[in-house]
């Protein structure tokens, strides 16, 4: 069985400057593109939302980002607007190698329904094909890097955790958003799921 390296949302719209820029984000570039050489496979995930998403504060009148509201799914943070289909802030970070990726993975497509995670979108049970794809081509470990820490990241590594891989976070090459102290939930929930921060 072969390993995989997932680098989440490595975009313009996370890195500084960006919509929902991560502190630090950018500085990430460097380092996930020299760990890429390592392993024998390389899926990159993109946040690819339409205008007027769900998780969008802008799609609810009289609500600010970072206020947290109740969908039919559960709660949901409300973003500023992200990560736009077709838009600068959704193509990735330029000096990311997106030449060695085997698959590119998009998530939160769906108008009324945010997806953090790689595997489930936020209903926790709308798979987004990764495991199919990751269980025909015999990948039982994985790596995971990028952003944010505390949302996609966090999500892909419980979830991978629940459908039975193995499951690395490298922490040196990940940065959080941290609000609601979404930052030590991840980290405490991570660990409970058995995923293995490094
Ligand atoms: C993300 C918030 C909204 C992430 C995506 O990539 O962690 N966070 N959409
Ligand atoms: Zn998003």
């Amino acid at each position: 069985m072969s390993e995989a390296l997932i680098v989440i949302d490595m975009q313009n719209d996370f890195c500084p400057g960006g919509a929902l820029g991560v502190d630090g984000g950018d500085t990430l570039v460097r380092g996930i593109n020299a760990r890429m050489a390592d392993f024998g496979a390389v899926i990159l995930t993109q946040d690819w939302h339409p205008k007027g998403h769900a998780s969008f504060a802008s799609s609810h009148p009289g609500a600010n980002p970072m206020e947290v509201v109740e969908m039919p799914y559960g709660p949901q943070v409300l973003w500023p607007d992200h990560c736009v289909q077709g838009s600068r802030g959704a193509q990735f970070h330029t000096d990311l190698n997106t030449d060695r990726a085997d698959m590119i993975l998009r998530k939160g497509y769906n108008p009324a329904l945010d997806s953090y995670s790689a595997f489930f979108e936020n209903d926790r049970r709308t798979p987004t094909g990764l495991h199919g794809y990751l269980q025909t081509r015999g990948i039982d470990r994985i790596t995971l890097v990028g952003l944010a820490l505390d949302f996609c990241v966090n999500f892909s590594a419980v979830d991978a955790a629940g459908l039975g891989y193995d499951v690395r976070v490298e922490q040196a090459l990940c940065r959080g958003i941290d609000t609601h102290g979404s930052m030590s939930a991840a980290l405490a929930g991570m660990r409970a799921a058995g995923a293995t921060l490094i």
